[in-house]
């Protein structure tokens, strides 16, 4: 490494944000090492705790159920996935846990549409106060129904987005039908002009809508959706939300590490201040069982854990073995224990590599 390089954890520590560093620095100048030690358990129980829940609602056969499942990043046979079909199947609001975080819950409400269909009613009837936003889908054309239960959502001071499902089916059925003239961008403007003229039409003032397919989810504008939304949940949430995304993009991959990343002073801080001085309730026992804790769940943010495996295998048709082989992680979810972690942690770290308190305060 040449001498003008710094070391590469220091490079990284750099790129904390702001706000993170100057809250690091006052809680190593706060002193009270047990005070501190405590706020900052308290505060990363708080972060794996806070409840998120997503409604997807619309009519009967707008793929909600479809997307309940990719957004969890699971296919319509997995265990634990909505049920989806050509028939009307979903009557009520249904829970759908994520497969990984207990605190993440997409709800697959009951459709709209009926000619009885009361935007205010309907709310009260699925509970709106539990929802932190709702999804409008629709695979057709957006109608009064949509803007209506829209207006009495902003009304509720919640948030809502618009999504025009099964763009997939669109762009094949224009590119069979027009070959010549095909233009995938062309088609996907027309799309988002019919949409935002019929939302205009129904009584929408300020109409954004993201075109989306619930079978390939990580094309369209997902990622659109995903950074809008990201900018728009308070950071307890937006943490939850972007740990449970599907890891169907590198954005997502990334956007995982930064947030695992920020908590990890706070996990070394805690971790320090036990082998220093006794604190009530954290001891070294529980340390290592936190570590084991850690350990797994980075495994299934990134999507190493057994199921996560499996399900990957069968949509890329290899063995699971074969995934196995390439992941230089090591070791992995399912041989995390209070020894390998123990001994995981303990591998050295080169000298140069280290950071100090001088590096990390600097
Ligand atoms: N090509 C394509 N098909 C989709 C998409 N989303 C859903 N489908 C299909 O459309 C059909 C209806 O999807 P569901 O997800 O069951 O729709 P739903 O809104 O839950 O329907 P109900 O529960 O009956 O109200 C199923 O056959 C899905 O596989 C999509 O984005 N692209
Ligand atoms: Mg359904």
């Amino acid at each position: 490494m040449a001498a003008e390089d710094p070391p590469r954890d220091d490079k990284e520590f750099r790129q904390l944000p702001q706000d993170e560093i100057e809250d690091m620095k006052t809680t190593f100048e706060a002193g009270n090492l047990e005070a501190v030690a405590k706020k900052l358990q308290k505060e990363l129980e708080m972060s794996e705790k806070i409840p998120l829940h997503i409604a997807i609602t619309g009519e009967a056969g707008s793929g909600k159920s479809t997307f309940v499942n990719a957004i969890r990043g699971l296919g319509d046979e997995d265990t634990g996935s909505a049920k989806t079909g050509e028939v009307e199947t979903t009557m009520y609001p249904e829970p759908y846990p994520h497969p990984t975080l207990p605190n993440v819950t997409v709800w697959d409400l009951s459709g709209i549409g009926t000619p009885s269909f009361k935007p205010d009613q309907y709310l009260e009837q699925v509970s709106f106060q539990k929802y932190d936003f709702f999804i409008i889908i629709t695979a057709s054309r957006f109608s009064a129904h949509h803007t209506q239960l829209a207006q009495e959502i902003r009304k509720l001071g919640k948030r809502f987005y618009y999504v025009r499902s099964k763009v997939d089916v669109d762009l094949g059925a224009a590119q069979t039908r027009r070959p010549k003239s095909y233009s995938k961008e062309g088609k996907l403007q027309e799309i988002r002009n019919d949409c935002i003229r019929n939302l205009r039409k129904a009584g929408e003032s300020s109409p954004w809508v993201f075109l989306l397919s619930g079978w390939q989810l990580a094309k369209y504008d997902f990622q659109l959706l995903l950074r809008v939304l990201e900018k728009e949940l308070d950071v307890h949430k937006r943490q939850s939300f972007i740990l449970s995304l599907p890891n169907i993009s590198a954005e997502i991959l990334e956007k995982k590490k930064a947030e695992l990343k920020r908590e990890i002073w706070k996990e070394a801080f805690l971790s320090g201040a036990i082998s220093t001085v006794p604190i009530p309730g954290l001891s070294f026992a529980a340390d290592t069982a936190k570590l084991v804790v850690n350990m797994k769940r980075y495994c299934q943010a990134f999507g190493l854990d057994p199921p996560a495996l499996c399900r990957l295998a069968q949509q890329v048709g290899k063995p699971v073995e074969e995934l196995k082989s390439v992941i230089k992680v090591v070791p992995l979810d399912s041989s995390i224990n209070k020894e390998t972690a123990h001994s995981a942690s303990l591998k050295p770290t080169p000298h140069a590599a280290r950071p100090t308190l001088d590096h990390m305060l600097d």
